[in-house]
């Protein structure tokens, strides 16, 4: 069985590597959060399974679930929708077919979703989403498409199909460019990576392990020229598809690129040490990035962090997109949450997640205005 990534965690370069790294960082049980009460002006929400992007969808929050290593909980991820006044939640994995499907032929429905970074716009109707999800199946990624309806008291998702991703690419991230049905997505590494060989290559040879694929029905993949880097990961694009946001994982930048003509483009690179995750927008028209500073200590030492939320430092960045300058900062090291992937805004309310936890958590968007 090819798993993975995370599944290749379980390889015997693991031991060893945490080894090394042992005096970096604190243990896992230091890590790994107590309970899931209210604290520093952060609140939790606690019963998820590594909730590593979420995205809105009217009221409603749309998470995804990845698989992690020795989780104990569910053999796969799942699709989530949550509510957060009600905290009703529903899974979104299995989904009745939509009359309408937009993926390819070649691309078989799922059995399981283990559901990486998402992307949810608008549909054509009220109350109705257009949903797209990175999808890690055991031999190959694909991305799979859904109509996600939120007019009753659940939300109901029709599942439109998929397109199966070039079987070489682990793709982190996916973002919908305008109305037609174009994509574009991050190639983070090559697919069946060990974490090990990530690492050195990555971080110790600085070499560059992906680029941004673009995805035009009809035409297929191909790769957009000058965006190659370390481990891009999250990507978001602005509403008419023009120009792009990409966050390089190892390599603490991110880059606006436009679509139709590649290269240019402004960059901001952080002066720390972050691991730049998933980037969103805010509804007064700025970017939000989630890292979580720290390089690869960050990301071993919460890989031992089980069922239990890693209480790495979070960091929130807000950016303007114009200038690429960077507009203010909020960071939280301890509990009730760490190791933040993803921040996006929904009202007054600032959701987080985590691609190594049992929670997503609020902070409100004045908290992180004063910053
Ligand atoms: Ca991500």
């Amino acid at each position: 069985m090819n798993k993975p990534f995370w599944g290749r965690w379980g390889a015997p370069a693991l031991p060893l590597l945490l080894l090394g790294l042992a005096g970096c960082g604190g243990s896992d049980v230091e890590l790994a959060s107590l309970d899931c009460a209210p604290g520093a002006g952060i609140t939790p929400y606690c019963g998820f399974e590594n909730p590593e992007d979420i995205a809105p969808a009217d009221d409603w929050l749309i998470i995804s679930e990845m698989e992690g290593p020795q989780d104990g909980g569910p053999e796969h991820g799942m699709l989530v929708a949550w509510h957060p006044e009600t905290q009703l939640r529903r899974n979104l994995w299995p989904a009745e077919d939509h009359d309408e499907h937009i993926g390819s032929a070649e691309c078989t429905r799922p059995e399981t979703i283990n559901a990486h970074g998402l992307d949810v716009r608008p549909g054509d109707r009220r109350k109705r989403y257009r949903l797209a999800a990175i999808n890690h199946r055991e031999t190959r990624d694909t991305i799979e498409f859904f109509e996600v309806d939120v007019r009753g008291d659940e939300p109901e998702a029709l599942y439109q199909g998929c397109i199966n991703v070039p079987p070489t690419d682990f793709v982190n991230d996916v973002v919908f460019l305008g109305e037609d049905g174009d994509l574009a997505a991050t190639r983070m590494f090559e697919f069946g990576s060990s974490a090990f060989g990530l690492i050195f290559s990555g971080l110790l040879l600085a070499q560059d392990t992906g680029y941004v694929l673009l995805w035009r029905p009809g035409e297929g993949w191909s790769e957009l020229p000058g965006t190659d880097g370390i481990q891009p990961n999250g990507i978001t694009a602005d509403p008419t598809g023009e120009y792009i946001y990409v966050n390089y994982y190892w390599e603490r930048r991110t880059h606006r690129y436009r679509v139709d003509g590649g290269e240019e483009q402004e960059q901001l690179v952080f002066s720390e040490d972050d691991n730049l995750d998933n980037i969103t927008w805010a509804p007064d028209g700025t970017l939000l990035i989630a890292s979580h500073p720290g390089g690869v200590e960050a990301f071993v030492s919460c890989a031992t962090v089980v069922g239990r939320n890693c209480l790495w430092t979070s960091r929130i960045d807000r950016v303007d997109p114009e200038t690429m300058q960077l507009l203010g900062r909020w960071e939280h090291t301890g509990e009730p949450f760490g190791l933040a992937t993803v921040a996006t805004q929904i009202g007054d309310s600032i959701w987080l997640g985590s691609f190594r936890g049992d929670r997503i958590a609020r902070i409100s968007a004045e908290e992180l205005a004063s910053r």
